[in-house]
């Protein structure tokens, strides 16, 4: 995904900006671009190559930029194939210098406006119409920073920017709607970048920008305007030891702090993907229109919690979309003679992009007939991004903890957004897409609310430290969350954990019930309510523990042999996601209380990249 990086200074930038870019590279991305005013004739001097940072560098190496004011950009297509013509920055004139994270979703009819009254463009993308914005702006006699306002006035989408005038070398414009931006402060120097990271080597000290906010960025210091045009006064915070991945903080185990950085992930998933009331489909790439356009089926292939991952997304694409949805895990599809669907989108789900099976199924299906492959994955830059076609990276950032958390709920938003924007051509009710797209907005605070729930997940885990066995129920879409806290806990607890529907326990797991047999439930209210009760009653008749993860609504009792605990109601859809999180304290709890080493359980790998 793109970065940002602007400075002003009274030393040269062009070193910051580089270095700002590299500490960008993990987000992932396929060109980058400098661009200061040149000390010596002021001029706006831009450098920009396709490929990877240290093409820049090189380039920058033979031909060094020398400037002290520039921004600086890694950008991941969306308009415009990855190209250096479409790298970032975009120069309107020879006077404006653009960089921007995110899409605008109006610049067709922008740009025809601008052609018509003689603009001229150098590229396919969205972003170079804000550059020439400002210009127009400029050329009817408006001051710059009042340029940079009224062009975002114009735009519907989501940015962030950095802007540059070649007749202002002592202003850089920083403007956020949509898209993440902070202003670095530094002493007689200060800097933008669309994450702190990006900074770290010159500044601790960060101004948040706010949704609407616009701001001028002089050596001085600088001047925020909320949305309102009002001064804001946003506190100046320090960058906190313990926001580095690397870092446990607070948390005894990474798998913990994982668990509890989840609110904060779905954030991460969402950014730039969501219009007012939609799904933006560039999100997924630049090519993603005209493969979306003509999916009739998708075959989903995933190994591990990324299989269940993919098991979730066949109930949403087969209920939302209407289109047939096979998931299986790779290790099988890729040596069995398969079929494909005609016009059959081929997804893969990886939390590295490196699984070998994952990439051997995927290298299979490019011979296979497959419309187009896409992946859903963390880790930009890996195998399975570079040979897939489209790509949704999932922007969980690392995960260290073996088992997969953040990583998997991750997966559930971006599929979740994947079957949004499938199913806007499938007849899906823009209402419906509207009212999730809302409800996904919500999904960081309600998994704050569940998250609460960890002291009593806490007590009720003791009662499972001794046991030996266990079974996990749930029907429909809530059969694969089952099946993930079973994986969950048989990982990290080495309890011998199975899930099944609840509607084939009397076909053969009821004969294992009994006191030392707790059998776990997740049951939200939903229409397979009452078929679930009555499975839970075959258990109970059986003598056995029944601990059930239940909607408050559920109208269920705590009762002997019926444990309760009450979890935030939610959009059907999402109660896969609300109901994993309970599941993933409940091993957590339980694998601590045993003792094991929950970060790196015995013979298990991270990155699973051997058949
Ligand atoms: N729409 C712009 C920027 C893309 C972006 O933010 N990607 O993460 C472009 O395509 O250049």
């Amino acid at each position: 995904m793109c970065g940002i990086v602007g400075a002003i200074a009274q030393r040269n930038v062009t070193g910051i900006l580089l270095e700002g870019l590299k500490r960008l590279e993990y987000r992932g991305y396929d060109s980058a671009g400098i661009a200061v005013l040149d000390r010596a004739s002021g001029a706006i001097a831009c450098t920009r190559r396709s490929g990877k940072v240290a093409e820049l560098e090189n380039a920058l190496a033979a031909e060094p930029l020398d400037g002290t004011i520039g921004i600086a950009h890694t950008r991941w297509a969306t308009h415009g194939k990855p190209e250096e013509r479409n790298a970032h920055p975009h120069v309107a004139s020879s006077r404006i210098a653009v960089v921007h994270n995110g899409i605008i979703e109006n610049f067709e009819q922008l740009k025809a406006d601008l052609q018509a009254k003689g603009h001229q463009f150098a590229s396919d993308t969205d972003t170079e119409v804000i550059a020439h914005l400002v210009y127009d702006q400029l050329q009817q006699g408006v001051a710059f920073p009042a340029a940079v306002k009224a062009t975002i006035a114009q735009l519907h989408g989501a940015y962030a920017l950095a802007i540059m005038d070649r007749e202002q070398p002592g202003l850089l414009m920083a403007a956020r709607m949509g898209s993440p931006l902070v202003l670095g402060v530094g002493i007689g120097e200060h800097f933008i970048a669309s994450d702190p990271l990006a900074l770290l080597q010159v500044t601790d000290q960060f101004i948040y920008l706010d949704e609407g906010d616009l701001a001028e960025v002089t050596l001085d210091g600088v001047v925020v305007r909320d949305r309102a045009g009002e001064t804001a006064s946003h506190p100046v915070q320090r960058f906190e030891h313990g926001q580095d991945a690397a870092d446990k903080g607070e948390y005894r185990h990474y798998m913990l702090k994982e668990i509890y950085e989840q609110p904060a992930v779905v954030e991460a998933v969402l950014e730039g993907r969501l219009g007012s009331d939609k799904v933006y489909e560039e999100a997924f790439g630049a090519e993603a229109r005209a493969v979306f356009d003509r999916v009739k089926a998708v075959q989903i292939i995933a190994c591990g919690t990324s299989y269940h991952a993919g098991l979730i997304a066949k109930y949403w694409i087969e209920e939302l979309v209407g289109i047939p949805c096979q998931v299986e895990v790779a290790s099988e599809y890729r040596y069995r003679k398969t079929v494909a669907l005609p016009d059959s989108l081929f997804v893969t789900i990886s939390q590295s992009g490196e699984t070998a099976d994952t990439l051997a199924a995927l290298r299979e299906a490019k011979e296979s007939g497959f419309l187009a492959c896409l992946t859903i994955c963390n880790v930009p830059g890996s195998s399975l991004v570079r040979e897939s076609d489209l790509a949704l990276m999932t922007n969980a950032g690392p995960e260290i903890g073996v088992a997969s958390t953040k990583a998997f709920t991750s997966q559930l938003v971006a599929l979740l957004l994947t079957t949004l924007v499938l199913g806007r051509r499938h007849g899906l009710d823009p209402a419906v897409e509207s009212e999730l797209v809302g409800c996904l907005r919500g999904l960081p605070a309600l998994f704050t609310q569940v998250l609460a729930l960890d002291e009593p997940i806490k007590a009720l885990s003791e009662q499972f430290a001794d046991k030996n066995h266990s079974l996990f129920l749930g029907r429909g879409a809530m059969y694969p969350v089952a099946m993930e806290g079973a994986l969950k806990l048989k990982e990290i607890s080495y309890i011998h954990a199975e899930a099944y529907p609840a509607g084939e326990l009397k076909h053969g797991p009821l004969a294992l019930v009994d006191k030392e047999m707790p059998v776990i439930v997740v049951a939200p209210n939903n229409s397979l309510l009452e078929k679930l009760k009555a499975n839970m009653q075959e258990v109970s008749a059986r003598g056995g523990e029944l601990f059930v993860f239940a909607d408050k609504d559920a109208g269920m009792v705590a009762e002997e042999g019926l444990q309760l605990l009450p979890v935030p109601e939610s959009h059907t859809l999402l109660d896969p996601l609300v109901y994993t999180l309970p599941l993933q304290l409940l091993s957590y709890h339980v694998a601590v209380l045993k003792g094991t080493d929950v970060d790196q359980p015995r013979n298990l790998a991270k990155s699973v990249t051997v058949e």
